[in-house]
């Protein structure tokens, strides 16, 4: 689905302006409260955000890849904790029930993740099962009309306060590896679901963490995604080709948040009397994140075209695009807010300096939704099998 130009300027326009005058102001007392303020989440709701990716007929905005992308250039110009409060909604959480639920799943539960009402995670993640996912260890077993859960999932972002999971679990233990893994949609008021402590983490306040536990958790059979049971892996891997230009494009906007930091700090710091943008060495290092953004935001659009394409026609060098564009578009933020604490010298290790605050928060981004390695592992092994991404 794509939103009429005119629309989704006016759209656009009204996420910009409410990331600048809403999101950028109440940073400060995000970090401080470790909360995004409740006001600020209701204001989202209004704008639709938790729904923006679903379709219009769930209740939805219905915004296609390459809109969707648009709007994270802007929410990558703040705290990161905005965008996670429907972060899980828009992505990991609801894509698996869109991409592979059935129509009754769709029509039950995407309406209250479009709207916010219910806030959704995605539980992958276990203690002994991060990179290797396909060796998860969570077991669902049918019993009756019913698949009875067990296991632990680790670090699952919103959970504290999630009303529902997408989880993958594994259905056939005879089966080692992808196939014998299927996803469920997992009510958080199931008799035996408990959520451990939140996670203390290194930066991204503000955003939830935790451990989700199942002990004996009897989900209805009605809940499995898809209705079939051993497609569960691949569910999760086509919601995480789609989560990761998302990732990419929080980090190019991000990295332009970055970049007019810095250059403010460089214009209006003087030394050896004059600015430190009229040095060099300082303008090297600006022009070195200009570039690259640049390069990063070309490379994200290029990316979300393809997606939108292969919703399509199925593109067999999807999966290579989608990890190629957030495995260089989350190095690359890795590197401007290095240059932003090192433009900003001292000043840049203090915490009163916002540049502080997102050299800590972008160094998730090279971790989650697949650590850089495994995006490098999944070209690699897509070059082996499909060739090189044919030019656009
Ligand atoms: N779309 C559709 N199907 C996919 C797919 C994709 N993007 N990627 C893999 N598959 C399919 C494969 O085609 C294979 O199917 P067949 O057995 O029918 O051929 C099956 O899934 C298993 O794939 P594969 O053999 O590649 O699995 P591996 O165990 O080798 O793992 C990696 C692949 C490492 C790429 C995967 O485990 C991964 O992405 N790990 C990172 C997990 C992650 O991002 N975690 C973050 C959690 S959310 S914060």
């Amino acid at each position: 689905m794509t939103l009429d130009p005119e629309t989704f300027a006016a759209l656009r326009n009204q996420v910009r302006r409410f990331v600048a005058e809403r999101l950028v102001p109440n940073e400060d007392r995000v970090e401080q409260e470790d909360a995004v303020p409740a006001e600020l989440v209701a204001e989202m709701k209004d704008l639709g955000l938790f729904g923006m990716s679903i379709p219009e007929e769930y209740g939805g905005l219905g915004l296609s890849m390459v809109e969707e992308i648009e709007v994270c250039f802007e929410f990558g110009q703040t705290a990161a904790a905005f965008r996670s409060v429907f972060g899980t909604n828009v992505g990991i959480g609801s894509q698996g029930i869109l991409i592979d639920g059935t129509e009754e799943q769709r029509r039950t539960w995407l309406p209250r993740i479009a709207s916010g009402e219910a806030i959704f995670s995605f539980a992958l993640t276990e203690p002994d099962a991060g990179s290797d996912a396909a060796s998860l260890q969570t077991s669902a077993v049918l019993d009756g009309d019913a698949y009875v859960l067990n296991g632990v999932k680790r670090y699952i972002t919103n959970a504290p306060r999630a009303h529902g999971f997408t989880v993958m679990a594994r259905t056939d233990p005879g089966t080692p590896g992808a196939a014998g893994i299927s996803a469920f949609i997992v009510p958080r008021d199931t008799p035996g679901v408990s959520v451990g402590p939140p996670d203390r983490k290194m930066g991204q306040r503000g955003t939830k963490t935790c451990d989700v536990i199942f002990d004996h958790a009897r989900v209805p059979a009605s809940n499995l995604i898809g209705g079939q049971p051993g497609i569960g892996f691949k569910t999760a891997m086509r919601v995480l080709d789609r989560g990761r230009i998302h990732i990419a494009a929080l980090a190019a906007g991000t990295a332009r948040r970055l970049l007019r930091d810095a250059l403010d700090y460089a214009a209006t710091r003087r030394q050896f009397g004059q600015p430190i943008l009229d040095f060099q060495l300082i303008q090297a290092m600006l022009a070195d994140m200009q570039a690259e953004l640049l390069a990063a935001e070309a490379m994200v659009r290029d990316a979300a075209r393809r997606y939108d394409a292969s919703r399509r026609k199925p593109d067999p060098h999807l999966p290579m695009v989608a990890a190629a564009c957030k495995y260089f578009a989350t190095e690359m933020v890795g590197r401007a807010a290095d240059r932003a604490v090192q433009i900003h010298g001292g000043a840049g290790y203090m915490s009163e300096y916002k540049v502080e605050r997102f050299y800590r928060d972008v160094r998730l981004l090279r971790l989650y939704e697949g650590t850089s390695q495994i995006l490098q592992l999944v070209v690699g092994r897509g070059l082996k099998t499909h060739g090189p991404v044919p030019a656009p």
